[in-house]
C-alpha cells in the first residue's frame, strides 16, 4: 500500500526536519527528492508546480492537504502521534512555548543562515550574517547548559529543527566548537536513532 503521506526534500536542506520527525513518529512517507536549483524532482517533474515558490519541504498528506513550511508541518506529523510527546498538546501552555521556540529557530537561526549560502553576497553581508549568528548561539548555548533537549527534558520538534540548522555551521566558516554546550548537543542527537534514520536516508554524510 502507497503512504498517504509525501516529503518533498532535498538533502541536507531544512527538510531534514520533517524527515527526522517522521523517523521519530515511525511513519511512512514516500521521499521525493528535489533539486532545490533545477526546480525539478528526481523524476523530472516541475517542483513549481507543487510550490510555486520553489522551496522544500512540501509535506502532501491525507486528503490532499498540501502544507509548506517547516514548523507547520512537523506539528502536522507529531498532532498524528500525540502519544509520542514531539508537541505538547494543542491549546496548552507548553503548546505556545513550543511554538515560540519553533518560531525563534525558523525566523532567527534558519533564516539567519541564508545569506551565507549566498555567494554572490559581499564578505560583509557574510560577516554580518556569522556576527548575528552568534548572538542567537550564545543565547542559545545559555539556554542548553547541562540539558539534553531544548524543552520539556524530552525530545521535541524543537530539536530536530535546532539539530537540522545547527548543522550547517559545518558548511558556512562557523566553528560550533565556540559553544561547547551546543557542540555537545549537536554531537548527542547525531547518534540519535531518528537523526541516523533520516540522515542516512538523505545520503548525508557529516
Ligand atoms: N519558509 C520556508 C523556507 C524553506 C527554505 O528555506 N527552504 C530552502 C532549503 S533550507 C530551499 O528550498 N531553498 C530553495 C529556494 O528558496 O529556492 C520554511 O520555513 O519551510
Amino acid at each position: 500500500m502507497t503512504s498517504p503521506l509525501k516529503l518533498y526534500f532535498s538533502p541536507g536542506t531544512c527538510a531534514l526536519n520533517p524527515h527526522i520527525v517522521l523517523a521519530e513518529l515511525g511513519l511512512d512517507a514516500e521521499l521525493v527528492k528535489t533539486d532545490i536549483r533545477t526546480k525539478k524532482t528526481a523524476d523530472g517533474g516541475d517542483f513549481r508546480l507543487v510550490n510555486p515558490l520553489g522551496y522544500v519541504p512540501v509535506l502532501v498528506a491525507a486528503g490532499g492537504l498540501k502544507l509548506t513550511e517547516g514548523p507547520a508541518i512537523t506539528q502536522y506529523l507529531a498532532d498524528l502521534r500525540p502519544e509520542a510527546g514531539l508537541a505538547p498538546a494543542n491549546g496548552t501552555p507548553d503548546r505556545y512555548i513550543l511554538q515560540q521556540w519553533l518560531n525563534f529557530i525558523s525566523t532567527e537561526i534558519h533564516k539567519g543562515f541564508t545569506p551565507l549560502f549566498n555567494a554572490a553576497l559581499p564578505a560583509e553581508a557574510h560577516d554580518h550574517a556569522r556576527a548575528t549568528l552568534r548572538t542567537r548561539f550564545d543565547m542559545l548555548s545559555e539556554q542548553l547548559k547541562g540539558k539534553e533537549f531544548m524543552l520539556f527534558d524530552r525530545f521535541t520538534l524543537a530539536d530536530s529543527y535546532l539539530f537540522t540548522v545547527l548543522r550547517w555551521t559545518a558548511f558556512t566558516g562557523i566553528d560550533l566548537t565556540q559553544w561547547p554546550e551546543l557542540d555537545r548537543y549537536s554531537a548527542n542527537l547525531r547518534q540519535r536513532p531518528s537523526v541516523v534514520q533520516a540522515m542516512a536516508e538523505e545520503g548525508i554524510k557529516r
